[in-house]
């Protein structure tokens, strides 16, 4: 029986410095197992004589379940310490202050866009706001366009894949103009009007994106005269960047849409342009055919039209210059503009 207890103690002694279940259960049919040393002692009770082997029976056992019990106890310790591991690398800090939804801010372009908004419904201009995809006669036709003139090419219009419902095509608007066709058939003079948005060409470089905003104005009554352009675009311009001290001239120049047209540039009288003509807007006496277009008699009614980029008119109020800037998402630049 000094062998039963140097088996046990042995025993005892290996579980309890594992760590490891898989080597745990090792350990155990090295006792218990079909050929483990207390096994081995069962066996042997057969050779005992009769009156010995109820009692070393019963130690036998005994000592079995002592090893049995240690087992279990090592097992529940190795999956705590496990569990316990577990939990220190999977922590959680649950009182850090959270990240907080952060405050978000409009876009550059959208700021610009709401100032120029503001500025014309001052001075009593409505704002139109129309959709994206247009037709031929909206965006071409009832502009003037030529039949075969290039920009209705698709070197230079994204057309879509689907028609109108009688079959003719369907295009990104490269302009504003189309909206102000749809009002102009939908409103009885005077007309006071802007249309800002999205327009779209096919012009990809550092200085040109397929997608960029446009504002364009529109003033048709019986007597609207080039002189009252010259009045509201210069206001607007004084408005928009805040200085008296804004000079505007008008060069002569071409578009389908009017007659006479004109480019305007404008000259800062401080600042880091000071004196330098910029290139900031197309304009001109809208074209007799185009206000016939528009469903109104182009001998009773005259007026003017204007077109910008919002995308410039942001960059020289900023002294932003890069036009990418604008469509990366990068957070760096856009919180700038709080
Ligand atoms: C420009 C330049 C000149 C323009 C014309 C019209 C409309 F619809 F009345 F015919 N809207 N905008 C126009 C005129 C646009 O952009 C450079």
């Amino acid at each position: 029986m000094d062998n039963l207890e140097k088996i046990v103690s042995d025993a005892l002694e290996q579980f309890s410095g594992i760590n490891d279940a898989a080597a745990l259960e090792q350990a155990k049919a090295h006792y218990l197992g079909k050929s483990g040393a207390l096994t081995d002692l069962l066996k042997g009770l057969g050779k005992l004589p009769a009156e010995q082997r109820r009692e070393a029976g019963s130690h036998i056992n005994a000592a079995k379940d002592r090893l049995e019990a240690a087992l279990a106890r090592r097992r529940e310790a190795l999956a705590q310490l496990q569990l316990d591991a577990r939990l220190a690398e999977e922590a959680l800090d649950v009182t850090l202050p959270g990240r907080g939804a952060g405050r978000g801010r409009l876009h550059p372009l959208t700021r610009t866009q709401d100032r120029i908004e503001a500025i014309f419904r001052s001075i009593g201009f409505d704002v139109a706001d129309g959709p994206e995809i247009e037709t031929d006669w909206n965006n071409f036709t009832a502009l003037n366009n030529p039949e075969n003139h290039p920009a209705r090419s698709m070197q230079d219009t994204f057309y879509v894949e689907n028609k109108d419902a009688a079959g003719r095509p369907l295009l990104l608007r490269t302009h504003t103009s189309p909206m102000q066709v749809r009002y102009a058939r939908m409103h009885a003079p005077p007309l006071k009007v802007i249309a800002p948005g999205r327009t779209y060409r096919v012009d990809s470089d550092a200085t040109h994106s397929p997608m960029f905003h446009q504002v364009e104005g529109l003033w048709i009554d019986e007597d609207v005269s080039f002189a009252d352009l010259k009045g509201v675009y210069t206001d607007f311009l004084r408005r928009f960047f805040e200085t008296d001290e804004l000079e505007v001239r008008f060069r002569p120049s071409f578009f389908p849409f009017t007659e006479p047209s004109a480019e305007i540039d404008m000259a800062f009288g401080a600042g880091p342009n000071k004196g330098q003509w910029l290139e900031i807007s197309g304009a001109g006496q809208v074209h007799p055919s185009v206000i016939r277009n528009f469903g109104l008699d182009p001998e009773r009614y005259i007026g003017f039209a204007f077109g910008s980029g919002i995308e410039r008119l942001a960059m020289l109020r900023y002294g932003i210059h890069d036009l990418r800037l604008f469509y990366d998402g990068d957070l760096r630049f856009l919180q700038q503009f709080a």
